[in-house]
């Protein structure tokens, strides 16, 4: 649409919300070109009703006010964690984990980099070293989940995936900082990522989406026939991986039941394709199913081969062993989703309009029945419904009223639509599944429901995550933001009550109850990413917990202990001589809230964060003589630009 009043008028808006059934089945067959360019031709208006106009009271938090849930989102390619207040859609706090942090200084302190370096496998620190770095400094991060007890949030950790560099990270949900990155041996690029759901989150499943040879060390490169992919249950305790599953065909995502017998994961490529025509040439790919007693089993019975230090099982297509079965299912799907009913799972089509609906209960027998052969049709006797939605669909949401949304990219539209009826009419009766169609802005890839990966879903608020704005915004240049859309969920419809832009790129999304979360508002000084320093500091007979102004000087290595408490470090000054290996090492002993310090090193890419009761040091080379100022970045007095100090490096 070329007409921006079209979208951007205030009367207009109030339509925005309203559903469009009967044009939205129209669309479909209309041009692609059309629907990629974002046409809106297929809204309709409709009369705002008055319980539209008390959905979306609901979901105005006037200033001052706090929002009901949290949204903890994945900001794809940026590498980091957002948390949101949801529904007034206000960005609460970036949470960095696989990038780096000018502000927090994450990725430069001597705790991120021991965080990223604790599991990081050999020869990606070879890598890293041979171009000149520590650590990686980007990632793609994807899902974000919470842990669960016994099908529940219980607020105690969030879990994310890296694809760019094969790795998952937790996130501490005290202090909401991440504790654990872990790089997965063998698999290349996690996607798919889920918590255990029942009896409680002992396990992380992550799927590895690219394809390799199993031994990866340049002896096999272009014969396809010999790659494989690996499926991955990390220990979510330890942060370290339990086993692996050797697989057919590639992983996307993953989710798995409320019973804590069976994972799931989807697959776009099982045809095992190197290019895009091979990738789609099958009309079914399939969903893996793993039996995780099964697995466990095997490992203890010794049938697994060691790979890097990882037991794998052989869960490929006709192993004979129960540890996998491949359900067939159309048609290079996507999105994984397990219903809050306990028993409905559903995978999303992708390039067929179809949502595939499998009964969990039903996979028993595909287990029991020796004579099923993998990725047969009489695999399929698990599949209770197949319900044709619209074009694209990616992800399902729930409302745990046995409602599902499922986004359709190529329609930029929301299905909502009925799991029993969808089911009776794949049983032949007359009815009609679809309860209402709602178009999107534009091409929505994943949403989110209140709760809704739980048994708490409550069907209150839906988010549509979508890929494109095009002319939604001010144009800000060939880059554009994506758009997120939150709706409160009334009856049959679904009620725009926010609409926004947001940077790079959000996948993935959970919205969880404000009563679950309950960060501190300062460092507990027993905290454990203390716990380095503290040896060191205890070594030089320093007291990290107390007031501190001492320089050790250690060879050509210089500890520099200091306080802060606003407006004023220990330190106003300290020596070194040039080439010297500078640590500054910093408590701030300030424990009101919100009273976060910082310092900065002039000149010398050298910042970090220092919150209220927290320990943080950062080290560096003071390779160049003259007097350098510090800072702290941290805006936390009237005196705060004079909270600064020098740095004196004698030459050598
Ligand atoms: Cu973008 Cu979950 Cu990586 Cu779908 S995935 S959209
Ligand atoms: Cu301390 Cu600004
Ligand atoms: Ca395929």
């Amino acid at each position: 649409m070329s007409d921006h009043k079209e979208h951007s008028g205030i009367s207009r808006r109030g339509l925005l919300g309203a559903t469009a059934t009967g044009t939205a089945l129209g669309a479909i067959g209309l041009p692609r070109a059309a629907m990629l360019a974002g046409t809106a031709a297929t809204l309709t208006a409709a009369s705002t009703r008055s319980a539209s106009a008390s959905a979306v009271e609901d979901a105005h938090v006037a200033p001052g006010q706090l929002d009901e849930y949290y949204g903890f989102w994945s900001s794809g390619q940026a590498g980091e964690m957002r948390i949101l207040g949801i529904p007034s859609m206000r960005e609460l706090m970036r949470v960095p984990v696989f990038n780096r942090c000018s502000a927090t200084g994450w990725g430069s302190t001597n705790e991120s980099i021991a965080i990223h370096k604790e599991n990081m496998l050999p020869a990606t620190a070879e890598y890293l070293a041979a171009n000149g770095k520590e650590i990686h400094d980007n990632g793609d991060l994807h899902h974000v989940h919470m842990s669960f007890t016994e099908g529940r949030y219980d607020g105690r950790f969030l879990y994310m995936n890296d694809k760019a560099n094969t790795r998952v990270a937790r996130v501490r949900c005290d202090i909401m900082k991440c504790d654990k990155i872990l790089e997965i041996p063998n698999a290349k690029a996690i996607h798919g990522l889920r918590p255990q759901k029942w009896p409680r989150t002992n396990y992380v499943f992550a799927n590895g989406e690219d394809e390799t040879p199993m031994v990866n060390d340049g002896t096999i490169l272009d014969d396809p026939s010999q790659y494989v992919n690996f499926y991955t249950a990390v220990d979510a305790d330890e942060m370290q991986v339990a086993w692996q599953v050797m697989v057919s065909g590639n992983l996307d995502n993953t989710d798995c039941d409320y019973d804590g017998k069976y994972a799931f994961s989807t697959s776009y490529n099982s045809e095992m394709g190197m290019d895009l025509p091979d990738m789609t040439a099958a009309d079914m790919d399939h969903v893996v199913v793993f039996n995780i007693a099964e697995i466990e089993a095997g490992i203890a019975a010794g049938d697994y081969i060691e790979l890097n230090g990882v037991k794998v099982i052989d869960g490929r297509k006709g192993n004979n062993k129960k540890y996998t079965r491949y359900i067939p299912v159309p048609n290079n799907p996507h999105g994984c989703n397990m219903a809050p009913d306990k028993i409905h799972l559903c995978i999303a089509g992708k390039l067929s309009p179809t949502v595939t609906v499998i009964d969990v209960r039903l996979l028993d027998n595909l287990f029991e029945d020796d004579s099923l052969v993998d990725n047969s049709e009489d695999m399929r006797a698990c599949v209770v419904a197949e319900p044709e939605l619209g074009l694209g669909p990616l992800h399902t949401a729930f409302d745990g009223q046995g409602n599902a949304y499922t986004t359709l990219f190529l329609d930029s539209q929301i299905a909502f639509w009925n799991i029993e009826r969808a089911i009776e009419a794949h049983n032949g009766a007359d009815v009609d599944y679809l309860i209402s169609k709602t178009d999107v802005h534009y091409q929505p890839g994943h949403n989110s429901t209140t709760m809704g990966e739980t048994l708490d879903a409550d069907g209150k608020y839906f988010i549509s995550m979508n890929k494109f704005s095009k002319d939604r915004f001010l144009n800000v240049g060939p880059l554009k933001p994506e758009n997120e859309q939150l709706f409160a969920i009334d009856g049959d419809n679904l009620h725009l009550v926010h609409d926004g832009p947001t940077f790079a790129e959000p996948h993935d999304s959970i919205l969880v109850h404000r009563s679950l979360i309950n960060p501190r508002n300062a460092y507990d000084r027993a905290d454990p990413s203390f716990d380095a320093v503290r040896a060191q500091a205890e070594a030089d007979g320093v007291d990290i917990d107390d007031w501190m102004d001492t320089v050790i000087r250690d060879g050509d290595k210089v500890r520099v202990y200091m306080t802060s408490i606003a407006p004023a470090f220990s330190l106003d000054k300290f020596t070194v001589r040039q080439g010297d290996e500078v640590t500054i090492i910093i408590t701030n002993l300030d424990d009101i809230d919100d009273l976060s310090h910082g310092f900065t090193m002039g000149d010398h890419g050298v910042a970090m964060e220092i919150s209220p009761q927290q320990t943080a040091s950062i080290t560096f080379k003071a390779t160049k003589p003259g007097v350098y100022w510090y800072y702290c970045q941290w805006f936390c007095h009237a005196l705060h630009m004079e909270m600064r100090g020098r740095m004196l490096v004698e030459p050598a």
